[in-house]
């Protein structure tokens, strides 16, 4: 196969975000743009040449041409084997799942995870080290050095690779393997969980409804769930991964997935409902008439984590999001382990499974983990549920209200200002950051300010350093309010603002969580003068 370098002009503007680079597909498509970011991820590597690369992406619209551009690339870089996942699917968990399995160099994830795809929309490349993880921040700042400096990319002239059938072929010194996207996968997950015990539970009877939003869990949800375990056919909904996410915006919250909800809130509701997003690293968790926050989730996980077979030795220590509720402090606490308090995105999670610190990790945005891999896992989590659900067979409400019982409630919700003009957010970002130095000691919403500050964090495990985290205000009752700005998005701003509140007296556990945040939010609204600023009264959406 014949390389060629092809001269090209460097773009300014592909600094990868909270998960990766994410653009318009518009912007993808112009000439060269994804060539660029691919040719200065792999000039960022030193040592690939001669390793095997993983490459899949969640089905989204210009996935298959993509993989396409990025074999050839691949091969005319060196590399020497290519695993990608039939028909390019790979959930992002898979993917770091089979690169930790085949030892793989790295993976390319193609995704934009829960943003909206179609021509019109968005698209995402992502690149995973070989523990299977997101690249860390010095990685990620090198490429994006490279890429506003590149001048050629390398590519190789080859026929089209079929990627529709499973199997390994020869494009020059290039060997190519088709891989079955779900066996490795579901092998994993099988040697985590009790498999007979929630068998068992679907067959006597117990009814659940898994909404993978046409992202790309619908072909894992359903070799799972249905195939391998029981679950009645039709478990899974909306489960073939289209290129357009069928027009909705597959994103597993209260409000884009809100017939799921509803259909949990009926009078004849299953009795277990779950959703994912696009790339299946996200998860939501429903019972019953009760919706199970991400930061209870992952709080309810450790404190179960013994009844699933992966985890009976229990758990070495947990790690959350900074802006994630301390919910999952304090069974950290209970069970005498650390808890580490990261800034927001999966690659800070990395250093400290590798070395041993944590077993399990979350953040409030519906992401839930183990050391099992190295990414979130959204059907993870659901299978944990399944097998506490198939031990302890309690609902979900129960389950959910003992554990505030034991451990108290923290109220909890995030509210988006989305679409702002990114020198507006700015600057409500940099006036926040003065605003903290005069809030301690003051009053906020009936709650005296205790500390507040910019959040920095630095590694434990490589000191590295990560600055301007969040501007967190911590306050009495452990109410708290933090501010950041958006990593993943395609368009303006998004400011989140993050609103916490604990009670530990059960008789108030039942309350409504807008209302019991109410104060708080107004309160958070007038500190950032949004406004004024923004001209916005109140969020564009809750979660
Ligand atoms: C958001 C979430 C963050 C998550 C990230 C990637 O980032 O807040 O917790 O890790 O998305 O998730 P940001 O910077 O927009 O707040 V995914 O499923 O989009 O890869
Ligand atoms: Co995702």
């Amino acid at each position: 196969m014949q390389v060629t370098i092809v001269a090209t002009q460097p773009f300014q503007d592909q600094r990868p975000g909270t998960s990766g680079l994410r653009k318009k597909v518009s912007e993808f498509l112009q000439p060269h743009y994804l060539e660029n970011f691919v040719q200065s991820i792999f000039d960022s590597l030193p040592g690939h040449e001669g390793q095997t690369l993983v490459l899949g992406g969640d089905g989204r619209f210009h996935n298959r041409e993509a993989i396409q551009t990025i074999v050839r690339m691949a091969a005319a870089n060196g590399f020497r084997r290519i695993m990608i996942g039939r028909g390019g699917i790979l959930s992002t968990p898979a993917v770091s799942c089979v690169i930790r399995k085949h030892r793989a160099f790295g993976g390319i994830i193609l995704s934009a995870s829960h943003n909206p795809g179609g021509s019109h929309a968005d698209f995402g490349v992502k690149y995973n080290v070989g523990n299977g993880g997101p690249a860390p921040e010095v990685l990620t700042e090198t490429i994006y050095a490279r890429s506003k400096a590149l001048t050629g990319f390398r590519i190789c002239s080859a026929d089209t690779v079929d990627i529709d059938r499973v199997g390994e072929t020869r494009y020059g010194d290039l060997s190519v393997a088709v891989i079955d996207p779900v066996c490795d996968y579901a092998e994993l997950m099988a040697s985590l969980f009790d498999f007979d015990a929630i068998a068992a539970l679907f067959a006597s009877g117990f009814r659940m409804r898994f909404d993978a939003m046409n992202g790309v869990t619908g072909p894992y949800a359903k070799e799972i769930l249905e195939h391998r375990l029981g679950a009645s056919p039709g478990t899974v909904i909306r489960g073939e991964p289209l290129a357009d996410f069928g027009g909705i915006h597959p994103d597993p919250n209260l409000v884009y997935a809100r017939e799921l909800v509803a259909d949990l809130n009926g009078p004849d509701g299953p009795d277990f409902g779950a959703a994912s997003d696009g790339d299946g690293d996200r998860n939501m968790i429903l019972g019953r008439q009760i919706f199970v926050t991400p930061s209870d989730s992952l709080a309810i996980l450790a404190a179960n984590a013994g009844i699933a077979p992966g985890y009976r030795d229990g758990l070495v220590g947990v790690a959350r999001s900074m802006p994630t509720s301390r919910a999952v402090d304090y069974v950290a606490r209970a069970l005498g382990i650390p808890c580490f308090e990261t800034p927001t995105g999966w690659k800070f999670f990395g250093n400290l499974l590798d070395a041993g610190k944590a077993t399990l990790c979350g953040e409030e945005s519906f992401g839930t983990g183990s050391n099992h891999a190295r990414e979130k896992d959204g059907l993870w989590a659901v299978l944990f549920w399944l097998n506490i659900l198939a031990a302890q067979r309690k609902s979900v409400e129960r389950i959910v209200r003992d554990h505030w019982r034991q451990y108290g409630r923290h109220y909890y919700a995030r509210h988006d200002y989305e679409g702002l003009d990114p020198r507006v957010a700015a600057a409500v970002m940099s006036e926040l950051r003065k605003v903290t130095l005069t809030l301690p000691g003051r009053n906020v919403a009936r709650h005296s300010v205790t500390a507040a500050d910019d959040f920095r964090y630095t590694d434990p495990i490589d000191g590295s350093e990560a600055e301007h985290q969040g501007v967190r205000i911590l306050m009495s009752e452990e109410a708290r309010i933090v501010f950041r700005l958006s990593g993943t998005g395609t368009f303006g701003a998004t400011l989140r603002v993050y609103l916490e509140r604990y009670e530990r007296d059960h008789l108030r556990h039942g309350l409504d969580v807008q209302a019991e945040l109410g104060e708080l939010a107004q309160a958070a609204s007038q500190i950032a003068r949004l406004a004024e600023r923004t001209g916005r009264s109140e969020p564009s959406l809750v979660t």
